[in-house]
């Protein structure tokens, strides 16, 4: 398959080529960047619904459920499974492909797993580009599956059209310690595990955590109560997703939201972009190496050999395609 036909077996929603769009970009080769250029004007149409929380939330479980209600609906469905790294859950890998597995011959569903380790350019870079080539492959709902205690994990719910937070009775006081990160880009909530004791309690605490944050879209978080081994909750968990979008796409911040997801890609990448191209000038002639091996030796301070690199980066002349930085 060369890249025509690639990209030609992406748009045309062939699995095979999905699959192996996305392990281009997951390895970084030389062909990623021309397929992401190549598709991104058919990017846009997917809905990207993040699902994140604690370890063992039960989130799979609820991804899982999901998918039958989209399939039911006839919607075309892909989850990204951002692969736990906690020793505490890496073997639920195997137990998420199991479960998921029951979706696994349909078409219109496609699951992947994404590891958290071993990605140049950082898991988030390699998930929204992975998210571009399912969006483009025509999936009209995308999962994605992060456990919500990284960075990273952040990052890529950010880019989520919608993100939900999976909580479970019992949490006690965890919920007062939920990182206001997360409080902040959660549009759902789901008490999922609701056969549990304890479920007034987290609802109870919940809304006093979420009357005290501000939104800047005036959209109130909805809290839906699930349990997911049993399929309870789950029409309930769909119409409140949809009353999501049907909100923003009334809402003046829609677009504002957008640009500022669309800004904080390109800084990434322009970021990314005068590191590589900073670090070829500046050490064609070993000069960032010396510099590192003089402040590994304590004889100069960090800022110094910064400042001392910084004259040959600018003097780089603009027709060589770099210019001025
Ligand atoms: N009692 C009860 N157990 C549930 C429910 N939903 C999921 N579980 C169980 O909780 C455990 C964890 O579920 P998962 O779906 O793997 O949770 P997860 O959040 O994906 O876990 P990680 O990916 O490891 O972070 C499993 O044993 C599920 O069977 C529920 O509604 N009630
Ligand atoms: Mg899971």
């Amino acid at each position: 398959m060369n890249v025509d036909q690639l990209i030609d077996g992406i748009l045309e929603q062939d699995t095979r080529a999905i699959a192996r769009g996305i392990s281009i970009i997951e390895n970084r080769s030389p062909q990623a960047e021309t397929i992401l250029r190549r598709i991104y004007a058919r990017t846009g149409r997917a809905r990207i619904v993040g699902v994140t929380g604690a370890p063992g939330s039960g989130k799979s479980t609820l991804v899982d459920r999901l998918i039958a209600q989209y399939r039911q609906a006839d919607l075309r469905v892909a989850v990204l499974a951002i692969d736990p790294s906690s020793p505490f859950t890496g073997g639920a890998i195997l137990g998420d492909r199991i479960r998921m597995q029951a979706h696994g011959v349909d078409p219109g569903t496609y699951i992947r797993s994404m590891a958290t380790r071993g990605h140049l350019g950082g898991l988030a870079r390699a998930a929204v580009d992975a998210l571009s080539i399912l969006d483009a492959a025509g999936f009209q709902i995308i999962l994605v599956e992060t456990v919500g205690v990284g960075q990273d994990e952040v990052e890529v719910a950010k880019t989520a059209d919608i993100t939900m937070v999976v909580l479970v009775p019992g949490m006690g006081d965890d919920i007062q310690t939920m990182k206001a990160g997360l409080m902040e880009i959660s549009d759902l909530f789901v008490i999922n595990k609701a056969d549990r004791d304890g479920v007034p309690r987290v609802e109870r605490e919940l809304q006093a955590l979420l009357s005290l944050t501000d939104r800047s879209d005036d959209w109130t978080p909805a809290i839906v109560k699930t349990i997911a081994l049993e399929s309870v909750g789950l029409e309930d968990l769909v119409s409140a997703i949809d009353q999501f979008f049907a909100f923003m796409k009334t809402s003046p911040r829609r677009t504002e939201r957008q640009r500022e997801r669309t800004a904080a890609r390109l800084r990434e990448l322009l970021q990314e972009r005068l590191l590589k191209t900073a670090l070829q000038v500046g050490n064609a002639e070993g000069e960032f190496d010396a510099l590192v091996k003089r402040v590994s030796a304590k004889e100069l301070d960090p800022y110094t050999a910064i400042e001392m690199l910084m004259p040959k980066l600018e003097r780089r002349p603009i027709e060589d395609g770099v210019g001025k930085f």
